[in-house]
């Protein structure tokens, strides 16, 4: 089975522009998302899906280079409008072939899922033996109260055997949440924390190998990049495994923390991680299941939480300072 795709940063690429659609080849986000929903006005719909197929086309193809282990993927429009299965056919087969992921908006029961995974499926029955690559994964975007009540039964359809195109990641949309429930986002995010708890509990639940978290509106600036920087830490404390980015000087600020190699709060933390799991080795050695370092308790689920700090880490590319904290 593949690796888990390492999904800290999901950069969205408005699919209307063109100069944004170049950029975006240069730009080393783990998830490049070109988008066809909020960042298209609806009658640039059109124009913004022929040149898409056309980028998509030239990767596909190997015209363009996408960088290194960067996934591709799409959003296309929600599939209540009219405007979702022409985003799909109107890709086409070649196009959809360099998409590693579908992102779908405003999924609000299993049926929007099915929909999506249904017409992709016809797609690429009807497409030629050359025009096939890997069936490109599922990230459901929650942005409403429905959504958030039927997060489990999206989740359990979206994971069952059945399932056509199966459900990798979660997604969570605070200003079209915010609107739906009529609630006024504020610094501390408190407003979103049941939904955003919500969130996170069905992915690990289900499995899902990513649970990404609101976008932070603010990217210019010292201020802009300390906000983020903030807003990445609470939502890596709560579980998310990463962050919805609109711009590029968001991209590196989030994978650095994700990866937990932003600044020196992070490389004291791995420190930590490390030093728990060489005390754990020799406390385990004389038997001992809890013990004591800096003067607090350590029991299995801390360890726990020492491997899994190394193993994120180390996923995202610590993995030789974390050596070299071992040595
Ligand atoms: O240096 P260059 O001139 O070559 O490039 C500019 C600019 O074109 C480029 N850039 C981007 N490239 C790819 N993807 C992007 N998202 C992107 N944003 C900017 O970077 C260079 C510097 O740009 P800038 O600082 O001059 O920024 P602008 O004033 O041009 O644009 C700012 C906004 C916020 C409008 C732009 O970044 C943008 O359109 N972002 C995406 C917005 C979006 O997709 N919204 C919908 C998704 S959010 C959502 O739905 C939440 C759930």
């Amino acid at each position: 089975m593949a690796a888990p795709v390492l999904r800290r940063s999901l950069l969205y690429v408005p699919s209307s522009s063109p100069k944004m659609l170049t950029k975006s080849l240069t730009l080393a986000s783990d998830n490049i998302t070109y988008d066809l929903e909020d960042a298209v006005t609806e009658t640039a719909k059109p124009a913004a899906r022929a040149a898409l197929r056309q980028h998509l086309e030239s990767l596909a193809q190997s015209k363009l280079t996408a960088p290194p282990k960067t996934e591709i993927a799409v959003r296309i429009n929600a599939v209540s409008t009219q405007h979702a299965l022409a985003d799909l056919t109107e890709l086409g087969p070649l196009a959809l072939s360099a998409v590693g992921a579908i992102v779908v908006p405003k999924v609000n029961a299993p049926s929007d899922l099915a929909f999506v995974s249904d017409v992709v499926t016809q797609i690429r029955q009807n497409a030629d033996q050359g025009q096939l690559a890997e069936a490109p994964k599922l990230i459901a975007l929650v942005e409403s109260a429905r959504s958030v009540m039927d997060l489990k039964d999206i989740c359990a359809a979206g994971t069952a055997p059945t399932a056509g195109l199966r459900l990798d990641g979660l997604v969570f949309a605070a200003e079209d949440f915010a609107l739906d429930l009529s609630l006024t986002r504020t610094p501390s995010l408190s407003e979103f924390l049941y939904a955003r708890s919500a969130v996170v509990t069905a992915a690990k639940a289900f499995g899902l190998n990513s649970a990404l978290d609101l976008v932070c509106t603010a990217f210019r600036g010292d201020q802009g990049i300390a906000t983020l920087a903030e807003e990445c830490r609470g939502g890596r404390g709560m579980g998310f495994t990463g962050k919805q980015c609109i711009h590029p000087t968001q991209v590196s600020v989030v994978q650095q923390v994700f990866g937990r190699m932003y600044d020196e709060s992070d490389r004291t933390e791995l420190a930590w991680a490390v030093r728990v799991l060489i005390a754990e080795d020799k406390s385990a050695a004389s038997g001992r299941g809890a013990f004591t370092l800096d003067g607090k308790m350590i029991d299995a689920p801390v360890v726990g939480k020492a491997k899994r700090i190394l193993e994120q880490a180390e996923r995202a590319g610590a993995g030789d300072f974390i050596q070299s904290l071992r040595e």
